[in-house]
């Protein structure tokens, strides 16, 4: 997988909960894109009832354990992660393998986060459902009005980031918070941050995982606790 046994320098952080029927072409995805890079693909598992974590170390991917959420399954990731970046990005087939490269450029040229945006120009969405596009943008709207932001998307996971910044964030949304997490943090630590255009396309197969009322209410709960946090 690694080019260079000692030395790599992106990690791909992949949460998965039975993702039988992507987590191949995902992995292949990958590891294409990144061909002439040395990298490492970390599949964080939340005990799958299927055959992911099978066809994940078939396929050649470092395989780790978690029992609680999404959030908590990319923290152990970033953890282990041994890249200088670390990309985080979901095992359903909606992110595309192409954008891996305007991640990785927008780190290498000095940002701390490149946030992959749904709703900046050249970006789209083919999967979020009206309730959810009218969730995240009340959503983006409360984050930019208390914190003093700009962002255009935020419930979205497809992200990079500098290895660095990530050990500081001190992060702790177990759940679908987490990207809402990441992007206060990264505003109050007044990091280097950049939206590029991301194309989400539709969740390939298997069951979606997010619920939208009670992961809405996460996500709100993890707004408002970051602000006296
Ligand atoms: N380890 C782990 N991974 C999870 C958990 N919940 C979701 N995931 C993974 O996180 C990624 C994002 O979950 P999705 O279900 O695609 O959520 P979404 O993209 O908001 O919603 P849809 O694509 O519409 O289903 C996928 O790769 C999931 O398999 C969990 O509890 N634990
Ligand atoms: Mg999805």
């Amino acid at each position: 997988m690694a080019l260079n046994k000692g030395i790599i320098e992106v990690s791909v952080v992949i949460p998965t909960l039975n993702e039988e029927h992507n987590i191949k072409k995902t992995i292949d995805g990958v590891s294409r894109q990144l061909c002439k890079v040395s990298h490492e693909i970390i599949v964080v598992d939340g005990y799958s009832n299927d055959r992911t974590v099978a066809i994940a170390r078939e396929n050649g991917a470092t395989v780790l354990f978690d029992d609680i959420g999404k959030g908590s399954a990319l923290i152990k990731g970033f953890m282990n992660a041994r890249g200088a970046i670390i990309i985080s990005m979901d095992a359903d087939l909606s992110n595309r393998p192409i954008e891996l490269r305007s991640l990785i450029a927008s780190i290498r040229s000095g940002y701390d986060i490149a946030m992959g945006s749904r709703f900046i120009k050249g970006g789209r969405s083919d999967d979020i459902s009206v309730i959810r596009r009218a969730g995240n943008k009340f959503f983006v709207f409360l984050v930019n009005a208390i914190f003093g932001s700009e962002y255009t998307d935020l419930c979205y996971g497809y992200r990079g980031f500098r290895k660095d910044i990530l050990k500081d964030l001190g992060l702790k949304e177990m759940g679908f918070g987490i990207e809402t997490e990441i992007s206060i943090k990264a505003i109050k630590k007044q990091l280097k941050t950049v939206e590029v255009p991301s194309y989400e396309k539709r969740r390939a197969g298997g069951e979606p995982k997010l619920r939208t009322i009670h992961d809405g209410a996460n996500i709100l709960n993890t707004i408002i606790k970051n602000i006296w946090a």
